[in-house]
């Protein structure tokens, strides 16, 4: 057993129990974006959520995000809880209000780097009107969507993401209705950047993240990850590993995909991969381009609220 004594940036100390050895060991990267003292976490053994924030900090470290110039929005739900584990400045806002939150943080010191972090459930249907907007304005936020099929917080109902024929506490004998198939709607909508991995791709969901926050506009990445407890448990998935073997087995990347074909089913192919990556004026840019063609020298660039 060993106690940790002197945490710096690259190295932690620790005594070993007896007091007789000191012993130096690398210390995790991504423990300084980590609020230490809250953890234990409350998320359930084998759960994805924490694989996806692993994922989430190191690409912050990688693409060399400016800590200072950084926040990161959450609704409400296990997903929801990932802003209160960051070690940056961060909000835990109300359920489905992450984004419209998200916009306004945006709009008020355009220099920052907003993340909204949530689940599926959280994003696509109670918040789900903001999504379409957010996505139609191309608002310069980035999107981090956990989809883990099902309100897992509340007791695992069945949400717009559920597959068809899967079992959750509202769908004893298996969910009748369609889901919703993120990346195609959100295409739709208007977003720059669409990728979608799971928590068995870590490395390539680190690769995405790192490339959303290069990116202008507004991007949503979503994760499909396990909940062992409320969804794995009553869908043949006891264990989180057990969902985690699925997803290597079933997910599939092919050359030039669409996201209409990225639809999931029950027993069917995930599709993975990144979608879509386009230039389109963010929703800032059209306004000041709007209001100065019509206002001419009359127009006073916004350069914020707060700068
Ligand atoms: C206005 C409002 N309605 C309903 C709830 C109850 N509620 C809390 S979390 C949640 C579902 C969250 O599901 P999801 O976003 O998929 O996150 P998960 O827990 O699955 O990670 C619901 C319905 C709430 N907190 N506030
Ligand atoms: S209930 Fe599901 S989503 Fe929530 S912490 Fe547990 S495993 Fe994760």
């Amino acid at each position: 057993m060993t106690e940790s004594v002197v945490t710096d940036h690259t190295k932690q100390e620790t005594i070993s129990a007896d007091q007789n050895r000191v012993e130096l060991c690398e210390k995790n990267p991504a423990e300084d974006f980590l609020r230490m003292d809250r953890i234990p976490h409350i998320w359930c053994p084998g759960c994805g959520i924490g694989t996806s924030v692993n994922a989430f900090v190191r690409a912050l470290i990688e693409a060399k995000v400016d800590r200072s110039k950084l926040c990161v929005v959450s609704g409400i739900g296990c997903s929801g809880r990932v802003s209160g584990y960051l070690n940056v400045d961060a909000f835990h806002t109300t359920h489905g209000r992450a984004i419209p939150f998200a916009t306004g943080l945006k709009l008020a010191n355009p220099e920052l780097t907003v993340v909204v972090y949530s689940g599926d459930g959280d994003l696509s249907a109670i918040g789900g009107n903001h999504l379409v907007h957010a996505a139609r304005r191309n608002i310069d936020i980035k999107v981090v969507c956990v989809n883990n099929f099902i309100y897992s917080m509340t007791g695992g109902q069945a949400a717009p993401t559920t597959p068809m024929g899967t079992i959750a506490s509202t769908a004893p004998y298996g969910f009748c209705e369609y889901a919703l198939n993120l990346p195609h709607f959100v295409e739709a909508c208007g977003a720059t950047y669409i990728a979608r991995w799971t928590t068995f791709h870590v490395r390539q969901l680190q690769k995405s993240m790192q490339e959303s926050f290069a990116k202008k506009g507004f991007t949503f990445i979503e994760v499909i990850a396990p909940c062992p407890t409320l969804y794995g448990r009553r869908n043949q998935y006891r264990q989180g590993v057990d969902e985690m073997k699925m997803f290597k087995e079933v997910s599939r990347r092919e050359k030039d995909i669409e996201t209409r074909d990225a639809e999931i089913k029950p027993g069917e192919k995930i599709v993975i991969g990144k979608f879509v990556d386009r230039e389109r004026e963010t929703w800032l840019e059209s306004m000041q381009h709007h209001y100065k063609e019509v206002l001419g020298d009359a127009y006073y660039p916004y350069t914020g609220a707060m700068i």
